[in-house]
């Protein structure tokens, strides 16, 4: 999944995809590149991000994804956690919903329901203003787990098929650089939910952190490391910013994996 920030603010390509044509530019490059998702986003959930009006999002989205619909072929989201935006932006043509608050409130579900997409149920401790704050947990693991089972099973239970949705542990979202460590370590635990799993750690602080605190322009080879890492510990979809390269180490993990380059002709060098 490529993640197309239509906003001023994100925390690391914000102002960057601010413009109509720059975000539609930029999603037509990812899909370009291999992206099998595009995730558009007109609000920044960064940590101490400050919460932008319904108006002001759907102002961001709507002329991106109208642009984009029959453009592209693969499956557009829309990255919000306001019900009036996820509608507004299914009916501009997103096809699922992206919702940082797990789906956490009836009117979002509704929506879902009503209009008949898929949805991400992520995992987020607080609001983005205060979710740094405290990432103390006794057991992020199983807090997390418990958290996406409940929120999956309510979403069923409202008329939701269990096949339109997706989990995803919320990395950086209310988490300490151990606790994001923990999580990434116990994908196969999330993944025997029995929800196809997403992950999204690019570019993300606690990358910074174990590299010595470099800045989100200086973590590629980690992001790219961590996509890899969750992919093998059984991530379904892997949510990046940087589409070309993670491409290409997927598609060398799956080589090895499941012996895709048979019948390829031998190369001459090393
Ligand atoms: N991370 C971000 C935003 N949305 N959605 C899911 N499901 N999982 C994630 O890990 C996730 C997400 C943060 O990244 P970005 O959109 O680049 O930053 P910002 O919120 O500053 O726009």
């Amino acid at each position: 999944m490529g993640v197309v920030n239509a906003t001023p603010d994100s925390f690391f390509d914000g102002g960057r995809f601010a413009t109509v044509p720059a975000a539609v530019d930029h999603a037509l490059r990812l899909v370009s590149e291999g992206a099998d998702l595009v995730d558009v986003g007109g609000e920044s959930t960064r940590p101490g991000a400050r919460e932008v009006s319904a108006a002001e999002e759907l102002c961001r989205v709507v002329p991106v994804l109208e642009s984009l619909r029959g453009r592209v072929k693969v499956p557009i989201s829309i990255d919000t956690r306001k019900p009036q935006v996820a509608e507004a932006a299914i009916r501009a043509g997103a096809d699922l919903v992206n919702d940082v608050e797990g789906l956490g409130s009836p009117a979002m579900r509704e929506v879902v329901r009503r209009e008949g997409v898929a949805a991400v149920i992520m995992h987020m401790r607080g609001a983005p203003k205060d979710m740094q704050q405290d990432t103390r947990y006794d057991d992020v693991v199983g807090e997390v787990r418990d958290f996406l089972r409940q929120q999956a099973l309510a979403a069923e239970h409202m008329g939701i098929p269990h096949d339109q949705l997706v989990i995803d542990p919320g990395i950086g979202f209310g988490k300490s650089v151990e606790g994001n460590l923990e999580l990434l370590r116990s994908l196969p635990e999330l993944r025997s939910l029995g929800y196809p799993l997403m992950v999204g750690a690019s570019r993300k602080s606690f990358l910074g952190a174990l590299l010595g605190g470099v800045p989100t322009e200086q973590r590629l080879g980690a992001s790219v490391a961590a996509a890899l890492a969750a992919s093998l510990g059984g991530a379904d979809i892997v949510r990046v910013h940087d589409v070309a390269p993670t491409v290409e180490a997927l598609k060398v993990a799956d080589a090895v994996r499941s012996g895709a380059s048979r019948g390829r002709p031998v190369p001459s060098d090393p």
